[in-house]
């Protein structure tokens, strides 16, 4: 298959090794300096799976050909741009991955997509949810620090959308990843949203991995916050009990020990965070629900800090 990924960060170079592995034509979209590292090096994985990889690299999405699936692989504050971008370059449409962190991302996807043209986008997006930890070592570099799976919706009560999930699914599946459909896919959005809730600001306020949540005052900190996703969550109508949410915790941040979360990576190298995709939605739908989350709102300022060298604000949109 030929098979558009746009942006190549940490999830999206990973993928494009594992397609690429597999014998897929990837034509991997992102920026210059991220092309430019691809085209003289190859895209190069390491840790759980080594290899380098010569793909296609460019800075616009094809227009050109066929492009049998697009992995939309871009940050949520990217989404908006880069899904026009997608809708603008192709005018018959092609399924279409969203595996971002955060709430509210098909919406923003299928309002830029209709702006770019695309009728029914709903149609053709396949929302994701993803556990693999993964790191940007450097443009061109991703390091896969340990495994995880990618859920997808299950395609018979999809619709419409069915058959773009499937073929997804064995796009993905194919190449190596581990891939399970599941009932109920707004849920498991919320499930990792309640999880990266806790997780990405706390380790990206103290600019530390994963595994130092696991005890202490950091992981006191982190369950305050996924005490307060957890019920918006359930306000939401996606109820889960504490001790399921807690579990969820615990579980990734041991098997994603060794990770930077995404957010701290994006502190690292000095790009904006998705803090507004993961906490400044929890804080908009707990207000709706006349719900106080103080934890939440002291880790937005303390975070806005952080990336202002002291001074700054919450970048809430
Ligand atoms: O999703 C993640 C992220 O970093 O965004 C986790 C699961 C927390 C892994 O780091």
């Amino acid at each position: 298959m030929r098979v558009a990924i746009v942006g190549v960060g940490a999830v999206g170079g990973l993928f494009a090794g594992y397609l690429a592995h597999a014998g897929h034509s990837v034509v991997a979209v992102g920026r210059p300096t991220v092309v430019a590292a691809i085209r003289s090096a190859g895209l190069h994985l390491t840790g759980v799976h080594e290899g380098t990889y010569h793909v296609e690299a460019r800075e616009d999405v094809p227009s050109d050909g066929a492009v049998d699936a697009v992995l939309l692989t871009v940050k949520t504050f990217d989404l908006p741009a880069a899904a026009r971008a997608v809708a603008l370059a192709r005018s018959h449409p092609a399924p279409l991955l969203l595996p971002q962190n955060g709430l509210g991302v098909e919406r923003s996807a299928a309002d830029a997509l209709s702006s770019g043209g695309w009728t029914d986008p709903g149609e053709w997006t396949v929302r994701a949810v993803l556990s693999v930890p993964a790191t940007l070592v450097r443009p061109g570099v991703v390091r896969q620090a340990g495994t995880g799976e990618i859920l997808l919706p299950e395609p018979a009560r999809a619709g419409a959308a069915g058959p773009r999930i499937e073929l997804l699914r064995d796009l993905l599946r194919d190449s190596g990843l581990s891939v399970r459909t599941v009932p109920a896919i707004e849920r498991e959005v919320w499930r990792k949203a309640i999880v990266n809730a806790a997780i990405n600001p706390v380790t990206a306020v103290l600019g530390v991995a994963n595994g130092a949540l696991a005890d202490g005052l950091a992981r006191e900190r982190a369950l305050a916050l996924l005490e307060e996703a957890r019920r918006v969550a359930s306000a939401q109508g996606h109820r889960f009990d504490e001790p399921e949410v807690i579990g969820d915790f615990d579980r990734i941040v041991r098997s994603t020990a060794a990770n930077r979360s995404s957010m701290l990576q994006d502190v690292d190298r000095g790009r904006p965070t998705e803090i507004d995709a993961i906490s400044g939605e929890i804080l908009r739908r707990g207000a709706a629900h006349g719900l106080d989350l103080p934890a939440t709102r002291a880790i937005v300022v303390e975070l806005g800090r952080r990336l202002a060298g002291g001074a700054g604000s919450p970048q809430l949109s």
